[in-house]
This record gives structure tokens, sequence and C-alpha cells, in this order.
């Protein structure tokens, strides 16, 4: 389909394929239509510092046109330790604001970005760790991963957008819980309270990952960009407004000619149909 009839302009790419990103502590490598984000700082157990986090908001702001979907994942025994601690400073309220801000920022770029993000947890999905797992469209976790908040027992509070996207996962009860006593989350009880849509075996999470980003490239583009950009918008709104931006959406998307190819090739018998899951 002509997909430049509807996506908007992107940049140019901040690097290129399969090139080391300026920050070598990210990396981003095209499997096709797939982008494949790698936290490379596996010393530091992926732990956020400031120019980890821009290099996080400018590859998500930079993908390669060509990309469909994306995935994102940490190298070594762990996902992401969160904020790097050792880079926190006192600072007084504004610029404590600022900081936030930019990171609010950098994962806004990921959630509001140009395509769907896979996120592959494993080990430590902690602090800054979970606010960036949380800002990704779905999240895949093997047996190893567990979840936890330490804010709550290092005097500081959420600042990357947790205290808005974790409460959309497991509830504000459980978050506060979390925050609170320090409460941890394994890989069994974390999906089971909706940190994870997936939980795979050790070790497998990005093969999941991948298997899932490849799916979703295959999908009509506008459908995604209805799912990244209006689906979360709808549900902030009250009820009557939600059911008009629904119908706009719905409008927009059947009168695209790739709904309609996807449609006639269904009744053609073309097109899978819905498998029954034994
Ligand atoms: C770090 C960090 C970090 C590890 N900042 N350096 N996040 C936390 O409070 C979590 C803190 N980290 C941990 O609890 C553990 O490190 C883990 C459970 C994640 C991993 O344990 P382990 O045994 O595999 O590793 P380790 O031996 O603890 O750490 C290895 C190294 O990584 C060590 O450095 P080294 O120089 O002594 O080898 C650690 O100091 C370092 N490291 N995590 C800096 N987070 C927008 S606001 C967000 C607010 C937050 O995210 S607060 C929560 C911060």
């Amino acid at each position: 389909m002509a997909e430049s009839t509807w996506r908007f302009a992107r940049h140019q790419p901040f690097f290129h394929t399969n090139m080391t990103s300026p920050n070598p502590d990210l990396h981003l490598e095209m499997h096709n239509d797939i982008a494949v984000v790698r936290l490379s700082r596996p010393a530091k157990r992926n732990a956020l510092n400031d120019a980890l986090v821009l290099a996080l908001r400018d590859v998500f702001a930079t993908l390669p046109a060509n990309a469909r979907a994306a995935v994102l994942h940490g190298e070594g025994e762990h996902f992401c330790a969160g904020l790097d601690l050792s880079e926190l400073q006192s600072r007084d309220a504004g610029e404590g604001m600022l900081h936030s801000r930019m990171w609010h920022q950098a994962f806004q770029q990921i959630q509001f970005g140009t395509v769907p993000v896979v996120a592959a947890l494993h080990g430590a999905v902690v602090g800054g760790g979970l606010e960036l797992a949380a800002s990704c469209h779905i999240r895949v976790a093997d047996d190893t991963t567990f979840y936890a908040l330490p804010e709550g027992s290092r005097g500081i509070f959420v600042g990357g957008g947790g205290a808005v996207r974790i409460p959309k996962l497991i509830g504000v009860a459980r978050m506060t819980d979390m925050m609170m006593t320090g409460r941890v989350y394994n890989a069994v009880d974390g999906e089971r309270v909706g940190f994870a849509q997936y939980l795979v075996p050790a070790g497998t999470a990005l093969d999941k990952a991948m298997e899932l980003a490849k799916h979703i490239a295959g999908n009509a583009p506008l459908t995604n960009y209805a799912l990244m950009h209006a689906l979360p918008r709808i549900a902030e709104q009250a009820a009557d407004h939600g059911f008009v931006t629904e119908s706009l959406m719905s409008s927009i998307t059947q009168a695209a000619p790739e709904a309609k190819a996807r449609v006639d090739a269904f009744l053609q018998g073309r097109a899978a149909k819905v498998e029954k899951k034994s």
C-alpha cells in the first residue's frame, strides 16, 4: 500500500542500520523491518544515566523509515536496574522537574512514536527500568524476570512516567504496596497482575518478542497507528467522547485501501482464519 499517503514524515536516522550508535550503551540493528534496540551497559545492569535516556529518545525519534515494529531488550543478566544512582545528585526543585521531564520526553517518544515497541524482559526490571518497560506497547517476560520499585526505599519517587503508566497495568493499590513495602513480584506473579502480557521460558523473551514484532509489522500501518495513538487516548476520554473518537478512527481505518484488500482476501479464502485455541 502507499504507506506514504498517511504516514507522517520521519527524521533522518540519527545513526544508520547495523551501525554503532554514538552512545556505546545503546545499539540499534535492523532485522528486515524490525528495529532491535539493545541497552548495552551490562556491567552496570543497564542502569539509565542521562546520556542513555537521551539516546533512547533519539533512537526512537529517528528510527529508519522502513521500520514497522521495534523490540527493546537489555544485554547481560538484567533488563534494566533503573536510574543510574551514581548520577543521583541533589537538585533544586526546578532542576529536578526538568530532569524528570527529560525522562518523560524520552519515554513518550517510545509510547507515541512511529512504530509499536515490544519489550523483551529478563532479570531485574526495576525502578526506571520498569517505567521504561511500561512505556512499551507489549511486554514479554521470561522466567527470570522480577519487578520492583525501590524508589520507595531510596527516599525518592518515580519520575519516568511510572505514576501514570504503572497503575494502568497493575492498579494504584498494587503500585502503592510495591513502593511502600518494597514488594518484589516474580515473573509468574508479574504476569498474573498485568506487568507482562506474555511469560516464556528463561532465555527466550527476545525470540518471542521478535515473533510478535514480525506479526505486528504485517498489520496495516494505520491499524497499528490507531492502537498506539488513539486507543490510549480513547481510554482516557469520557465514554461519550470515546465513542465518537472510536467512530472517527474506525471510519479512517476502514476507508484505507489496505482494509478493503485484507477483507477481500479473507472473503476469497486467501487470508488466515482465526484458529481455535486448545
Ligand atoms: C548500578 C545500579 C543503578 C546496579 N545505578 N549503578 N535502582 C535500584 O535501586 C536498583 C539497584 N540495583 C540493584 O538492586 C541490583 O544491582 C540489581 C538487582 C539490579 C542487580 O543485582 P546484581 O547482583 O546482578 O548486580 P550488582 O552487583 O548489584 O551491581 C553490579 C554493578 O552495577 C555494581 O557496580 P560495580 O561498579 O560495583 O560493579 C552496581 O553498583 C551497579 N549498579 N544498579 C548505578 N541503578 C526517573 S526516576 C527513576 C528512579 C529509579 O529508577 S530508583 C531505582 C534505582
